[in-house]
């Protein structure tokens, strides 16, 4: 069994197997996880979210940007979020067959993981595990999640350029796309641009984008992902971005939330809910109880 320390030194040389082994002890919250993470030398490797429909070719995509990263000899990690399925097994099969290419590359390492079950969603889980493949070597964080729910919310909030993406059936969605994702997108793919509308729907959306004018409309960007088309227009679209934030823009923002998040979640570990379950069972039938006054006896 190898110690903390040892699994620490392998990460700082890149070694992926003490990868595996530091990955599962953040996964199993032991005692030493939080002394781990704390010794850990993260370096600022850009984190990029890509998130967007189901079956919207987010897999296939982040396969092709793989792709054009390892030719140029970059490290690459991608976390994928399952924020529907506590075990994900579909999830995990398609992801294995659509970047088959990539799961015994030695600059690759690619991990599923489940976003239901954890407390205090998605971010519990993944900012240990961002901080943990910044600190490894890795050129590049790759963050997928289906937009569906709340998910993609917090992936955005982790990663420094959030990528949705769309495909040109989705003119119907619009309307739901205007309220969640449009917020979040610094980058819009119109993926599956082999298919009919693809034209008329990217422009469809740039008037959108144009509409709600901020001082940073994302850019829209076509693709086909199966074909590896309009890979290099995105990756500098993502570079753009990344630059821009590099001036400061909301990145103070960005790390204080991350630290309320954390100091919440530490907070929260502190308090015994069985303790304060049954103590509320006795006291709330009693009259005039107080919630304010009940709570405090924790604070
Ligand atoms: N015609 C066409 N098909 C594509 C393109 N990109 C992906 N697909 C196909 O779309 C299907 C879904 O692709 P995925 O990459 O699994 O999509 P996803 O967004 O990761 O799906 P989930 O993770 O299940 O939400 C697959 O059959 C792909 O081959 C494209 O550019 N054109
Ligand atoms: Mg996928």
């Amino acid at each position: 069994m190898k110690t903390i320390s040892d699994i620490a030194l392998g990460v700082a040389s890149g070694n992926f197997l003490s990868l595996a082994k530091a990955v599962s002890v953040l996964e199993n919250k032991t005692n030493d996880s939080d002394h781990f993470l704390a010794s850990l030398l993260p370096h600022p490797i850009p984190i990029i979210g890509i998130t967007g429909p189901p079956g919207a070719g987010k897999s296939t995509l982040i396969n092709a940007l793989i792709a054009h990263w390892v030719a140029a000899n970059k490290k690459v990690a991608v976390l994928s979020v399952d924020p529907s399925s506590p075990f994900h097994q579909g999830a995990i099969l398609g992801d294995r067959i659509r970047m088959k290419d990539w799961y015994l590359h030695p600059n690759v390492y690619i991990r599923s993981l489940a976003a239901r079950g954890h407390l205090g969603g998605v971010n519990s889980a993944m900012l240990p595990l961002c901080t943990l493949m910044q600190s490894v070597g890795f050129d590049y964080i790759l963050l997928e999640t289906v937009g569906v729910g709340q998910s993609e919310v917090e992936v955005a909030a982790l990663a420094d350029t959030t990528v949705v993406v769309l495909v040109p059936e989705a003119g119907d969605d619009v309307q739901m796309m205007k309220s969640g994702l449009m917020e979040i997108a610094n980058v819009f793919v119109v993926n599956k641009s082999d298919r009919p509308n693809a034209e008329a729907f990217a422009n469809h959306l740039k008037q959108m984008i144009a509409e709600n004018a901020s001082s940073t409309s994302p850019e829209v960007i076509r693709t086909v992902a199966t074909e590896k088309e309009g890979i290099p227009a995105l990756l500098l679209a993502i570079e753009r971005h990344h630059d821009s934030l590099n001036m400061g823009l909301n990145k103070k923002e960005m790390l204080l939330n991350k630290v309320m998040q954390l100091v919440v979640a530490h907070k929260m570990n502190l308090v015994d809910v069985a303790q304060v379950k049954n103590k509320l069972a006795l006291e709330c039938q009693k009259a005039n109880f107080n919630i304010f006054k009940f709570a405090q006896q924790f604070y």
